[in-house]
Parts: C-alpha cells; structure tokens; sequence
C-alpha cells in the first residue's frame, strides 16, 4: 500500500531508520517504512510488515495505511487558543501559558480536586507514567482516569480478583497452536486482531476445535467449528450453565482444584441449585444441545484456553461475566501450563502497559494502589515526596463525567482520547464538556473533543514519538522514531514536563528524554506486581521485547503465568459465585423491543480520528450502519441501504440498514467509528458495572424505524487554510 501526500520532510537524519510500530490494535505489529520517489519531491511512503515474534512480519489493512493519517494535511501543526469563540493559531509560549494560568487559577478558586485529567490507551508507557504522576504531583489532583476503563476494567478487575494479577494473556501467542480447544467469548479477531488469526488457523491444523460466543456470525465465527450465538448481555449465565455441565458429566480437574485454587465448595453447590441447561438456553438464546456440545468440548480437551474481548466485558455485570469463564478455566485446570491459560483480548496499542502505571483512579505505577500505605510510601519515596503529597483515589472516566457535570471538576486535560464520542450517553457528555471553565486537548488532530476545547496542543504522531508500548502477551516493546516531527508539534511527555515546570514542580519533571522517564518507571514499578526493573532500552534494543513481571533477579519472564503459583498471597486462585440475576437496564420492553449491541470493522480505529483521515481506509466503509435481521427489517419496513432512526431512553442515532441473516432476529448491531448523528454512542445508556466501573455500551434497548430524511451530513472537524501543512 502507498501514498504519496507529502513532500520530503526536511532534515531526516542518523536516527530516524524508518522501523516503526503499528499505532492502532495490541498486537504492535512491527513496521517497516520505506520511500520511493525523487529526493526533494515528492516520494510515496510504503509500510511493510517487519518480522517479530508476535506478529511474524504480518500487517493488516490498517498497520498497511496507518502512514496516511500521520502524513495527512489535517495534522495539527501548532498550538491553537479559542478567542471569540474561534480557535485560533498561537504560539506554543502564549499556549503553555495559557495552560499554566488555568491550572493556576482552577486551584486557586476551587482547590486542586477542580481539575482532571483524561488519559489513553494509545500512550506510551512513559507519557501514560508521566501523566499519572503530573495528575498528582503537578496539579495535585485525585482525578485521572483514562479510556481503558471503557475497555480492559472488566477483565482487568476479575483478572486481578481471580488470579492476584491482570496481565491481558496468561500464555505466550506461540503457545496458541498448542491448544485443543480456543473458546472465543465475544471478541472478533478476525476484524480486531486480523495479523493474529494464523495462530488459531495453526491450532486447528494441529486438530483443535474452535468455540465462538456471539451474538452474530462473524469473520472470526467463520473459521470456527461451533458458533454460539449468545442474545447480549447472557454471557454470566452461558458460562455458569457450561459449568454445570462439566461438573454434572465429571469433567472436572478435581486435583488442580484441591491443589490451586480456593473456593469450589460454593460453586458446586451453586451448580445444583441452579437453573436447568433448558432455562438457560431459552434466556440465552442459544439451543441447549449447542451449550451442552460447547462444555464437553472444551471439557474433555487436555488443553484448552479462553479468551474473552470487550462483547462479553462492556456489560454492567462484565466483572462477573469474566470471572464466571474463569471459573471454568480453573475448574478444569486449564492454566499454567502450555496449551493452556485465559486471554483477555486487549483492545488498544498500548492498552496493556497503558493499564499499569498509573492513568487509573486508583492506582500508581507497576500496579500498586494508591489507597495502600506502603506502596505510597514506596512511590513517594522514588518521586521523591513524602506521601502526603499523593492525593487519594479519584473517580472513573464516565463518573469523571458526571462531576464535569455537576460542575465539581472546572478543568479537564485530556491527552490521547476522543471522550465526546466514545463515552456512553455523549449527549450529557457533551453538555458537561461545554460547562467547563477550561477544556485542553492533546492530540495530532482536531477530534470532535479537541474541536470543543479552550486549547488545544498539537502532539507528534507514532511515527515521529519514541517510547515504549507493551503488547497484549505483557510483552514490553521499543518504538524508536521513524520520522522528524511535523510542524511545530512536540511529544507529550514534553508538553508535560513543561507544564509541571511553569506549575512550579519542573525538579519533579527534569526528563530530557523518554529513556530517562522509563528508567524512572522501572524504578517506581520495582517490586510491584507489574514489575519492569530489569527491563532496559539497551535489553529492548537486543531483544525482540521482554515480557513483564521482569524485576532485578529475572532475566525476563518466560511468558507462561502461573506454573507454580498465582499472585495471590496463598498463591491460590480464588473462585466466585454470585448469585446469577438479570439487570434491568438490559430487558428489552414493548417501547424498546430489540437489543442493540455494537462494535467494530476491520478498516476503521475506535472514534475514527485517524482512519477516517486516511484516504484508502476511508474509502472502505464510509458512513455507519445497522446490521439487522431479515424478520426484523420487514416489521419496520426498512429496506437495505435506507436510514433507519434508532432510538433508546438516553437518545438517537442514524444508520444506513444493512439487513442480514448473520444476526440474531432480536438484536442490531452498529459500529462505533463516527461521530455526531450517526454516534451509536447517543443511545447507549449511562449505567456502570459496580465493581469495575465498566459501562454496559454492549446491551441497550432499543427501538428502530425507518427514517425518510437523510441526517446531516457530519464532516470531520476542519481547520482553517494557514493551520495545515504547507504543501
Ligand atoms: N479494526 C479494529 N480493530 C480494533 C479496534 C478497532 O476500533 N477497529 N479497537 C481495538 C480496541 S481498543 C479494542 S477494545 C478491541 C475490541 O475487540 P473486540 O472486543 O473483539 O471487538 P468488538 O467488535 O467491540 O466486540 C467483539 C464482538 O462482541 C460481540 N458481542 C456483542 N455483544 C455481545 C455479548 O453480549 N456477548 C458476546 N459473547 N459477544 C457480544 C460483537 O458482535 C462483536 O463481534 O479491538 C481492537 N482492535
Ligand atoms: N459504543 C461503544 N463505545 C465504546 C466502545 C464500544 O465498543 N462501543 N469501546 C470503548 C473502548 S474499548 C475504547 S478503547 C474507547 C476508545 O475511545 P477513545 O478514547 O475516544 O479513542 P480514540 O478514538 O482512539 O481517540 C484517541 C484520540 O487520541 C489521539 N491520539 C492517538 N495517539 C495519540 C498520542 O500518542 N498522543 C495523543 N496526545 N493523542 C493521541 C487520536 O488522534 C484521537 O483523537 O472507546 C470506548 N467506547
Ligand atoms: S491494527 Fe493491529 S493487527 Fe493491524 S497492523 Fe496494526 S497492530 Fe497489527
Ligand atoms: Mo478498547
């Protein structure tokens, strides 16, 4: 794939090799650019697949045309402060000041908890690291949070409850060939994770069989040998009822489960109360022979694993419904050894590392919690602080939200998320937004966020930022930079040390490069469960990526969790049986008598920013649309490719019909890539998962019907002549 939209960058010089990284999906498939063309004119970019041991020189469509969103005219090439209501060019002196007075003056009149701050999974672990100590040391607020509560929170929480660790994958990729049985619960490789579908292809010319849960046949359905298509939001009572099987029919690891684990007695006396298979497939959906099939697959296979993905987790019980698979992973032993083990798919580029080192309300780096004294006392003492310096646990990114809301937070910063599209119930997000005494906004691009900030700060691209980015095995993985940055654009973790300085906290903040940040990170994470100490540069540099938990006497970790021993302090896996119970924000009703579920395509990222400004990504699916079944577009009378309205309690959306029998005739399913009147996020509904904070965007009641008119055609934000780069 190529491009030719820009001119030679002046001045690539020694270290810029042209070896990249994928910025999109947790895979961080290795890159290599090259240029073809004229010197001096005008040269095409081409991407190639780099060899690596995850991604074995593979690069699906995006990794292939990812260039095109960083050459792109659109990138934000100097800082830009709103006057009159417009935004307007400004120098990167006049903008860091602006920064500084706001913060200044929020903490003045409201006290230092009047800001937030609003990070991303697309960090590197050093900007990610850096902003959670900004958030507490330079503004000295309890609120930070970041996108991945909207993606890794329910696995992560039922990770860390299970097992006394969340590392996305328990195994090594390399291990998938291994197993003899891969349940897939709600997560869409084939579209998310396209460069790692030769390993399953591998496990099933090894003989092994293939279990999708969905509630549509998928690409990734598709290649498997049993296709379960669950109704959203049943995946806790699916996984409980194979359980029952397994006991019922024996095939339970009765000597893993006495020896490993903690906790069974409950669970099986929850099997024999429970409800009959028969029940259960009916309030599943899926025919109980199917469910039963399923059990005994997995069952009797001698390995096996499980991997869940966001269909099963973006549920207001997704915590449970983790940790109701994991039960059977622990009931028939299928963890710690090869073959075998459960993955949480992560979601974005550095989704895994992302979640580590201190973005999250509660948390600070290497997985230590900041509500525990001793680990405030171990990282204060790193920083450099006494521990009362380190504010308390915060809120959660959408609960973060309601406190914009409620004018309780006066100030936001948010640097590497798209929050007005991508939360649930954007309508009151946005509303929130605009009450704001100051909106600062990070990013290459004006996004529909940046769109709506007070300034906004132009951030350099992956191409063109080093750092580090851990992959979703926990395998730690070196970015260097390919490219000179563009315009007047700086790195993140520069904007950040600059800010912290003009704040008065510049001796907290003395990077001068993010080699340095990481060695404080590997410092700070020393010792905690998430432990990056003996992981260098120099070693990352040597090596094709070092897995973590990695401290001072490993020589890195082998990949494989749990051989021994879990991370609890008993070393034991725990068990968990809830009582089963449906919540009441996902039943469907006379008003709203169909189920929306939602998700992603293979050629768009997340709220779209970058794919949408990459011309051959684009030109692959150019607006939304609403899978829907045959039965259930004929009630309403919809036609494929007409507009149909869909509505729920919280607002409306539009979408072009796509009618098809790979759903099921009660649910519809919309992509989550665009932005305005065509945001599935305007129906979502705001509920959250109590224990993680998850929302539910997985499950919400709705009601369709045709729409005659065309919505307004949404354009991307646009910038001004004068704000692009000169051609
Ligand atoms: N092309 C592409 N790849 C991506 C991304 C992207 O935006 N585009 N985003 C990245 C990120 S950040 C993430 S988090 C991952 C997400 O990766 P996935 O979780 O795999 O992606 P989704 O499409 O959100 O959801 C997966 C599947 O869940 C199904 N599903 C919906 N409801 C339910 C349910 O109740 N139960 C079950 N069992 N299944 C259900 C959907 O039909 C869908 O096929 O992808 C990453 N990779
Ligand atoms: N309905 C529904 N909603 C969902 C989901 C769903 O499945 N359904 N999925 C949820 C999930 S899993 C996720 S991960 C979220 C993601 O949602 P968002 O957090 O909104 O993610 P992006 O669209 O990737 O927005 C990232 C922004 O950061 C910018 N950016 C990229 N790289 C960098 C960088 O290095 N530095 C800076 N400063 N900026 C950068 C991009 O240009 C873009 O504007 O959406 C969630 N929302
Ligand atoms: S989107 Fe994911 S699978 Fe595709 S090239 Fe990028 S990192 Fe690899
Ligand atoms: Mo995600």
């Amino acid at each position: 794939m190529s491009s030719s939209l820009l001119g030679r960058p002046s001045g690539i010089s020694e270290p810029f090799g042209g070896r990249t990284q994928c910025p999109f999906c947790s895979v961080q498939c290795k890159i290599r650019l090259s240029e073809e063309g004229v010197p001096g004119e005008k040269v095409t970019i081409r991407a190639q697949g780099d060899d690596n041991a995850a991604s074995e020189g593979r690069l699906c469509v995006k990794g292939q045309n990812a260039h095109q969103h960083a050459l792109s005219r659109e990138r934000l090439l100097h800082p830009l402060i709103r006057r009159d209501g417009q935004l307007i060019r400004a120098s990167w002196e006049e903008a860091m000041q602006a920064v500084t007075d706001l913060f200044k003056s929020t903490a003045q009149r409201y006290g230092p908890d009047a800001a937030g701050v609003y990070g991303g999974g697309s960090l590197s672990n050093e900007s990610a690291y850096l902003l959670g100590k900004f958030a507490r040391l330079a503004l000295g607020t309890r609120y930070i949070d970041y996108n991945g509560r909207f993606c890794m929170s329910a696995a992560a929480s039922a990770g860390s409850k299970t097992f006394g660790v969340d590392r996305g994958l328990t195994f090594r990729l390399s291990d998938i060939p291994q197993a003899e049985c891969i349940i897939l619960a709600g997560t869409n490789l084939a579209d998310c994770q396209p460069t790692l579908m030769p390993y399953f292809n591998r496990a099933r010319e090894n003989g092994a069989s293939i279990i999708v849960i969905d509630p549509r046949a998928t690409a990734t359905a598709a290649a498997s040998d049993l296709h379960l298509p669950i109704r959203p939001g049943t995946d806790a009572a699916l996984a409980a009822g194979m359980l029952k099987v397994l006991i019922e029919e024996g095939l339970i690891d009765e000597k893993f489960i006495n020896e490993r684990t903690r906790g069974f007695e409950e669970i099986r006396e929850r099997a024999l109360g429970q409800m009959p298979l028969s029940q259960t497939a009916e309030f599943c959906g899926v025919r109980e022979d199917l469910i039963r099939r399923a059990a005994i697959m997995y069952g009797r296979a001698h390995t096996g694993m499980i991997m869940t993905a966001r269909g099963v987790e973006q549920q207001t019980d997704g915590h449970l419904a983790v940790r109701e698979f994991l039960n059977l992973v622990l009931a028939t032993g299928k963890i710690g050894r090869e073959g075998c083990g459960y993955g949480a798919i992560t979601g974005q580029g550095n989704g895994q590392g992302g979640r580590e080192h201190g973005q999250k309300a509660d948390q600070l780096p290497g997985y230590r919690s900041i509500t525990d004294q001793a680990d405030r006392a171990y990282v204060a003492s790193v920083w450099g602080v006494e521990p009362e310096r380190i504010p308390g646990a915060g809120v959660s990114a959408y609960e973060m939200m309601e406190l914009i809301h409620r004018r309780e937070i006066r100030t936001l910063f948010v640097m590497g998320s798209n929050p007005v599209v991508s939360n649930p119930n954007v309508s009151m997000v946005e509303e929130g937004l605009r009450k704001l005494d100051g909106l600062i906004v990070a990013d290459m691009f004006l996004s529909e966020t940046a769109e709506m900030a007070d300034i906004v700060l132009p951030v350099t691209s992956y191409m063109e930022n080093a750092g580090t980015l851990t992959n979703l095995e926990g395998r730690v993985l070196l970015r260097e930079a390919a490219r000179p940055s563009v315009g007047e654009s700086r790195h993140d973790w520069a904007i950040l040390c600059e800010v912290a300085e003009r704040l008065g906290r510049g001796s907290e903040f003395p990077f001068q490069s993010v080699e340095e940040i990481f060695d404080e990170l590997r410092l700070a994470s020393r010792g905690g469960r998430a432990d990056y100490y003996g992981i260098t540069y120099e070693r990352l540099r040597r090596e094709e990526g070092v897995y973590w938990p990695c401290g001072e006497d490993r020589d890195g970790g082998s990949g494989l969790m749990f051989e021994q021993s879990f991370a609890h302090a008993d070393g034991l896996a725990v068990f968990s049986a809830p009582p089963l119970v449906e919540t009441s924000d996902k039943a469907i009703s006379a008003a709203y008598p169909l189920i929306l579920t939602n998700g992603r395509v293979l050629a768009h990222y997340l709220t779209g920013v970058q794919t949408h400004r990459s011309p051959t990504l684009e030109a692959r699916e150019v607006a939304t649309f609403l899978e829907i079944h045959p039965s259930a577009a004929k009630r309403i009378r919809a036609r494929d490719g007409e507009w149909v309205q869909i509505d729920s309690e919280a607002g409306s959306f539009y979408a072009r019909c796509r009618i098809t029998e790979k759903i099921r005739e009660d649910t519809v399913f919309a992509p989550m890539h665009w932005g305005g009147q065509q945001n599935v996020n305007q129906a979502t509904l705001p509920g959250l998962d109590p224990i993680c904070k998850m929302p539910g965007f997985k499950t919400t009641p709705v009601r369709v019907s045709s729409y005659r008119g065309t919505p307004k055609k949404e354009a991307l934000p646009r910038l001004e002549a004068g704000s692009v780069f000169p051609v």
